[in-house]
């Protein structure tokens, strides 16, 4: 519908509304049909009253999940501005809706920030920041490079790889990455849990990919590109880093960097990177070798990737989460967002020592990241339990799968990461301190699997009536909460 066609006393509301509300909110005479200025405790009470709940749970709650963080006011802001109103199908320069001007220099400006951020040369690298999240970005890519049915390798998701990796397990093709594309997955060494190089090497051999994603989504160690690149070599094939958990340990260049050997990187933003909910990929341009008779071989990327985002997946970008976005590459820019991802690092690794001084078991024996993964199977204890008694006591972590685990619905072990409470500015004797709290949790969780039946859902159940543990979980979630109340939230200001 036009905005013509919008009856102009709906239109004259949204302007006199504020002067014609009472007190109350409700309007002086005049039937209020229309609500454009209303602000949303007025409007809508009762979505008011869950964000005010949710906002109160991320206050008091020590947010523990690996792939969250808090984003800062100025990208609330951005993404909570009038960006969100328009169309914007196509690219710079060429959209398919007039009105675009400012979103042109929009996008520019975050590619140029996105291409500065990680240290790229336009020449030789591009990016597309029109996707909507981490998943639709691979699946461009997959789309755009692989092809329908072509070949790709990716860790599984039970050793710490990402659904859009390609998942499927021996009943089921469960991701439609698995779906549309050929997917082979490599594996974790069940004892060391690192990555099996080698054994990925082998496989290769066999199955000939044309694209390995060298990409996690719990796994606590450096990736080897180089050890990928050689690999990929072998068999002509790309390859495309998923640094989505890592992207803001990469801007701030503290972790390994695949854009050194990598064709194509893929992200989230709204991890480690603390930008707003969305995605980018990163494609390299140019020469990409010199074949034996001399001849070079171009990189064909950059329209392949661009074309299969827009038209091929996606219509409008979500231009206020570009907005959001080029405000949170600003953020990665400064010195201060280097020190960010040292403390991020340094309290998962605080946090990694202070489990194994108490005697826990974690896998890969630490972590070089933000993200560590407790083994509960030498307790006797599973992850579905444990993150149960842990929400009970505000401690928000996730179950996970641990190396070995045969099924991702049983997981042994649970999945802890430090970007979020980082940027609540916790130090490390904090994160000490945070372990201690889970710790108790833990012993908790063992006196209630004894007195609970054996299924989970008797555990969950006993969670809510036994009265042997009823005031353990009170008193923790107390001490808990008045700890947490202490660090102060970014964004607070901002609903
Ligand atoms: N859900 C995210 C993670 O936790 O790894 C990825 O999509």
């Amino acid at each position: 519908m036009s905005h013509t066609a919008v009856p102009e006393k709906k239109l004259k509301l949204a302007h006199v509304h504020e002067a014609t509300m009472s007190s109350n909110g409700k309007s002086n005479g005049e039937k209020d049909v229309w609500f454009g200025d209303q602000p949303l405790e007025q409007n809508d009470p009762v979505i008011y009253d869950l964000i005010r709940k949710e906002k109160q749970r991320q206050i008091n709650g020590l947010e523990l999940i690996a792939s969250e963080n808090f984003t800062s006011r100025a990208v609330l802001e951005a993404l909570g501005s009038c960006m969100q109103n328009k169309y914007c199908e196509g690219y710079p320069g060429n959209r398919y809706y007039g009105g675009t001007e400012y979103y042109d220099e929009l996008e520019i400006i975050c590619q140029q920030r996105a291409l500065e951020v990680y240290r790229l040369d336009p020449e030789k690298w591009g990016v597309n920041v029109q996707p909507y999240s981490g998943s639709p970005a691979n699946f461009a890519v997959y789309t755009g490079v692989v092809g329908p049915h072509g070949r790709i390798m990716g860790l599984d998701l039970p050793d710490g790889g990402h659904l859009t990796h390609g998942f499927m397990t021996s009943k089921k093709k469960i991701s439609a990455t698995s779906i549309f594309f050929e997917s082979m997955p490599y594996k974790v060494d069940p004892v060391s849990g690192l990555i099996d190089y080698d054994k990925l090497a082998e496989t290769a051999r066999l199955f000939h990919p044309k694209l390995v994603i060298a990409g996690i989504s719990c796994y606590s160690r450096n990736l080897d590109y180089k050890r990928f690149r050689e690999i990929c070599d072998e068999h002509d094939a790309f390859l495309m880093a998923d640094m989505a958990h890592v992207s803001g340990l990469v801007a701030a260049d503290v972790v390994a960097n695949p854009f050194e050997v990598c064709d194509i990187v893929t992200s989230t933003t709204h991890k480690s990177l603390r930008g707003p909910r969305a995605g980018m990929i990163f494609y390299r341009k140019g020469v990409r070798k010199v074949l034996k008779n001399g001849k070079e071989e171009m990189y064909e990327l950059e329209r392949a990737i661009n074309d299969a985002v827009f038209p091929g997946l996606q219509g409008g970008p979500h231009m206020h989460a570009v907005a959001g976005l080029a405000v949170a590459l600003k953020q990665a820019l400064q010195p201060e967002f280097k020190d960010y991802g040292n403390k991020v690092i340094a309290n998962a690794r605080a946090m990694s020592k202070a489990f194994v001084d108490k005697g826990y078991s974690i896998a890969t024996g630490g972590t070089d990241t933000h993200l560590l993964l407790l083994d509960l199977r030498p307790l006797g204890l599973d992850g579905a339990r444990g993150e149960k008694v842990l929400e009970a006591a505000s401690i928000v972590c996730n179950k996970n799968t641990c190396p070995g685990d045969k099924s991702a619905f049983k997981p042994g072990g649970l999945r802890f990461g430090t970007p979020a409470l980082t940027s609540r500015n916790l130090t490390e004797s904090d994160f000490v301190k945070v372990v201690e709290f889970i710790h108790r949790a833990l012993e908790i969780t063992k006196e209630l699997k004894a007195l609970s039946g054996p299924t989970l859902k008797e555990f969950k159940a006993a969670l809510k009536t036994n009265a042997e543990v009823q005031p353990k979980i009170t008193a923790l979630r107390e001490e808990v909460e008045n700890f947490a109340k202490q660090f102060p939230l970014p964004g607070l200001d901002t609903m």
